[in-house]
Order: C-alpha cells, then structure tokens, then sequence
C-alpha cells in the first residue's frame, strides 16, 4: 500500500511546484484575498506581461530590425538613448494604462511621471522602474535586467509634481527585478521575504523557483568598476587595496547591476558603486534603482548603505536623483563601511588638531 502512495505524493508535489505562479503567490503571501492583495496580485501580473514582451523582444534581438542600436536621442541623466530603451519604457506604460491600478509611472527614461490619461481607469498605486538596466549589455547579447518598485500615492498631486514620491524607500509596498539572462528571472518582495521565479517560456508563466531567499553573511565577490579607482575617495581605494591584499576575495562585475546584485543575492559579497569625481553621488538613481534592490536585500537580511547612511532611509530632492550604493551580505557592507567611518575619523582628527 505504501508503495502505491509514496509515488503519489512525489507526483502532487512536482504538480504543486509546477502551478505556483506569481499572482497565486502573491495572494499566498498576504494569505487574503481583500482589495490590497488583489491589487498587488494584478500589479505583479502586469509586470510579469511587461517582462515576457521585453524578454520576447530581447530573444530575437539579432534577427528583427530595429532592437540593436541606438535611437540617435539623449535621456534625461544625459545619457544616449537605445532603442531597447525606449521599446521596454513603452511595454511597462502599455500594459499598466489600461489596467486601473497605477495613476502614474516613472522612469529612467522620461523626465516626468506619465500621468494615465482621463479617459482610462486610474488606480492608486505607482510604478517606478528603470525598463533596461545595464544597456551597454544589449548589443552584445549579455545579461540585462528591468528594475521595478510600487509606491502608493499619497495627497491629491494636483500640481502633477508627484513630490509625494520623495520619501524614503521603507515607503515601498514592493520591489524586484527582471533578470533577462540564459533564462528570464522574476525576483520581487511585498515586505515578506524575497522569492524568484523562473520564465517557463512553453507555458509562457513564471513558475516559483526560490522562496524565501537569505544572502550569506558574507561572501567571496567584490563587485565595482575598478576603472574608476582614480576617481574614487580614498577611503574606497582602501578597501580595494584590502581585497587585493587578503585572501579571499575575488572580483565580478558585468555592467549590469540586476545580474551583479543577482550573484550576490545568491552567493553573498558586496556590490558598489560609489561617488567619483566626476559623479560625486555616483551613477545610479534612487527611486528606481537603489531603493528597490535596497528593499530586496533588506528582506534578504542584508544590508544597502550610501557609505553614510542606510540607503532606504535616504529621502530623495528629485525624482531623478543618485546615491553611492554600497549592497550585500550585512558583514562585506560592514567592512566597506569600517573604511569609511576610519577616514572621516582621521580627517575630524585632522581638522580638531589644525583649530
Ligand atoms: P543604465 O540603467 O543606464 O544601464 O545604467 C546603470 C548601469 C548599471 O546596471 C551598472 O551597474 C552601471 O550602470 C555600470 O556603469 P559603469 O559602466 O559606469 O560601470
Ligand atoms: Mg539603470
């Protein structure tokens, strides 16, 4: 009898695995079904649509025209454009105005928020996302990924300003990734831990790959531009030169952030990028960029710090604005820290003695 069940139960649990898809997890996790949970559960599903059209497109990048490239215009941060760009900020604004959940979006690529027209249903949530992170990566076919985080509005923004946005990021309701490498990943948290999900492309669902994940504590990889150590404080340098001189350590680093970050969600270490010279607050965007991955490894029980301050507790001046990012297992950030803190001790020391 025994030998009947056993194989049985191995079957409904590979059934179970199979079937967990996002929305159905989304609802598991806030064990409800009220309006709140329906409307994560619908946001999560919008993002996961704009996700398979992105990485449809991704996928067939060197056969159809138009996907490679650049598109000939410069963004808001001053930077060049790529059609990828523009192709994935469109997808996520397609998919969410005709969907009653969001009132605005904001992104990389625009300068200010896309309001959701009067003539279509208008929610109370909104959607900040970077749609390509990593564009460099596009052209030569290596891993890029979408940023994305869900706020709710609040106030009326009447002056279409959205400074109700300029909070700081323990204000996010969720947060995630899209990871579009050899297969197409889905990380998100809604403040209860944080869970990746796998692009099946034959069911064309994101089926549950890992719940509940931890960073280590600590971990073996470093990854940051080294080419700008010329630029950095001396204080960062410090810790380079640590690295390279203990055992240990080795370097990553793609110029994607979502694939650096999804190594060390998985494999602990630290991931930076600091103020340089020629960017003092460093490169990448608060809202968009840092805050949601800094709400991730939090969940994860690491730690995000600009060098100076728990980045979710950073409150923005503008929509568009920058942070240092310091991100990873709770002990490497602690190290990079430690390197701070000692220079600003000798540079206060310094300044005591000179008065
Ligand atoms: P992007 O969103 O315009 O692609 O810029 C963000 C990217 C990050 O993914 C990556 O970590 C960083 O820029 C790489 O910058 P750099 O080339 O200066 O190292
Ligand atoms: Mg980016």
């Amino acid at each position: 009898m025994a030998d009947v069940v056993q194989p049985l139960g191995e079957a409904e649990r590979t059934l179970d695995r199979d079937c967990t898809t996002l929305s159905r997890h989304v609802l598991q996790q806030l064990q409800s079904f009220g309006a709140e949970a329906q409307d994560l559960s619908a946001l999560m599903n919008r993002i996961a649509l704009a996700a398979k059209l992105i990485a449809r497109r991704l996928s067939r990048a060197g056969l159809v025209e138009g996907v490679l490239g650049f598109t000939g215009e410069t963004n808001v941060q001053g930077e060049s454009v790529k059609k990828m760009d523009t192709y994935a900020n469109d997808v996520f604004i397609s998919v969410f105005k005709q969907s009653g959940l969001v009132c605005r979006l904001a992104s990389e690529e625009m300068e200010k928020p896309y309001y959701i027209p009067e003539n279509c249903p208008i929610g109370r949530y909104t959607l900040l996302y970077d749609p390509i992170d990593g564009s460099s990566n596009i052209d030569i076919n290596l891993n890029i990924g979408s940023i994305f985080s869900i706020r709710r509005q609040e106030g009326d923004d009447i002056d279409g300003e959205a400074r109700d946005l300029l909070q700081h990021g323990r204000k996010q309701l969720a947060a995630g990734y899209i990871l579009y490498g050899p297969s197409t990943m889905l990380v998100y948290s809604i403040g209860r831990g944080v869970h990746s999900f796998t692009l099946d492309p034959s069911l064309g669902e994101f089926i549950l790959s890992n719940e509940n994940i931890k960073v280590p504590d600590h971990g073996s990889i470093y990854s940051v531009n080294e080419g700008n150590f010329w630029q950095w404080d001396e204080s960062i340098r410090d810790f380079i030169r640590y690295v390279h001189r203990h055992e240990g350590y080795t370097a990553r680093y793609s110029g994607a952030l979502v694939g650096d970050f999804h190594r060390i969600l998985s494999q602990g270490g630290v991931f930076l990028y600091p103020g340089t010279l020629k960017k003092p607050e460093g490169k990448l965007r608060l809202l968009y960029e840092t805050a949601p991955l800094a709400f991730l490894i939090d969940q994860a029980g690491g730690r995000a710090s600009t060098g100076t301050q728990e980045l979710l507790d950073v409150v923005p001046k503008a929509l568009h604005q920058r942070t240092p990012l310091i991100i990873g297992s709770n002990e490497d950030v602690a190290l990079v820290e430690s390197f701070i803190q000692e220079r600003a001790r000798e540079a206060q020391e310094t300044t005591m003695a000179r008065s």
